[in-house]
This record gives C-alpha cells, structure tokens and sequence, in this order.
C-alpha cells in the first residue's frame, strides 16, 4: 500500500478517455488499496485513477461523514446510463485543482452500471451527494473536468493561476 501523488491542472493526463478494465486482478486490487489510502491521506470524499496518472476506468467514493467510519465504495468500468431532467446544484471541488469551488448544476438523479471489485455487474440508482460524486468521478474516467461546466472567463482564470503556479515549481 502507498500514498501516490495526486495529478493537477494543467497536467494534460488529466484530459486523456481511461480504458476499460477487462480483468479485476491483483494489480487492479492493489491500484484500489493505493486510491483509497491516497484519497483518505488527502483528504477526499473520491478519486479517479488517472488522477493518481492511471488511465483505467477505476474510481473510489468513500461520503462518510465521521472520520475513523469508513464506507468505502469502488466502481469499476462505470457509466451512466440515464440521466433525470431534473438538475440539482451543488459546491464542487477536485483533488486536482485544489482550494478551488464552484457551484456546478448536474442531473439530480442518475443510473450507473458499474462492476464491483468481485466482478459482479450492478445497476442503481442514485441522487444527492452520491448522485453528483459519481457523476464527477465518471467525468475524470472520460477526462471531463468540473471547471469545463463553469463560465469561460472563469475556468480560463483558474486554468490560468494553476498554469503559472506549475511554471513556478519548475523554475
Ligand atoms: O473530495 C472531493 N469533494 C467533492 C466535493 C463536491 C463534489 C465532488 C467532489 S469529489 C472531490 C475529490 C475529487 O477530486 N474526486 O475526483
Ligand atoms: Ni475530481
């Protein structure tokens, strides 16, 4: 098990369509073991592989709310397969471009079909937090990000501060 470094904005990996996971083996259980101790570390409510630079279509959640009771949660090859008209807004931030929040309006209510870690299909319906995690979550795996939901000027104003902050480090 190991804390991995968490990939930000502008890395472009961040942009790349992660390919689906064809067997649920013990390096996808040991990627699994690596999100979760890499997202509690953080600390976050879910994570992505690609933002750990994995392009598979892995994803974790874990929304407990009491620290020390974990309800880990693990989704694999997830997609949405329908979406309610109803919207619901909620305060969103990423892992990846950290210290920024913005609201963010998406389907209130969604189905995901998704496999567990066994391999066992599922399909479920979900709304609230769940709803707008997993949404978010499924968007990292096609390589959508929260900020291309916000206004240009805004998205282009934060893609702007995390570009200089990256030139600093290399400097
Ligand atoms: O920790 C996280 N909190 C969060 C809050 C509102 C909407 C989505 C999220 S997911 C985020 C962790 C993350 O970046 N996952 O990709
Ligand atoms: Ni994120």
């Amino acid at each position: 098990m190991a804390v991995r470094d968490i990939i930000k904005l502008p890395d472009k990996r961040l942009r790349l369509v992660s390919e689906p996971i064809k067997h649920i083996d013990g390096d996808i259980r040991a990627l699994v073991d690596d999100m979760f101790e890499t997202m509690y570390k953080a600390p976050g409510i879910g994570l992505a592989a690609i933002q750990i630079g994995i392009p598979k279509r892995v994803i974790i959640l874990d929304l407990s709310k009491k620290e020390g009771d974990h309800k880990p949660q693990v989704f694999i090859n997830a997609e949405v397969t329908w979406a309610s008209s109803e919207k619901s807004k909620y305060e969103e931030g990423c892992l990846s471009i950290p210290e920024y929040y913005e609201e963010v309006e998406r389907p209130a209510e969604v189905k995901v079909k998704y496999l567990d870690l066994d391999g066992k299909a599922h399909e479920t319906e979900v709304k609230g937090l769940l709803a707008t995690c997993l949404q978010h979550e499924i968007d990292h795996i096609n390589g959508v990000l929260f900020i291309d939901y916000i206004s240009k000027l805004k998205r282009d104003r934060v893609i702007k501060k995390f570009s200089k902050a990256a030139k600093k480090v290399e400097e």
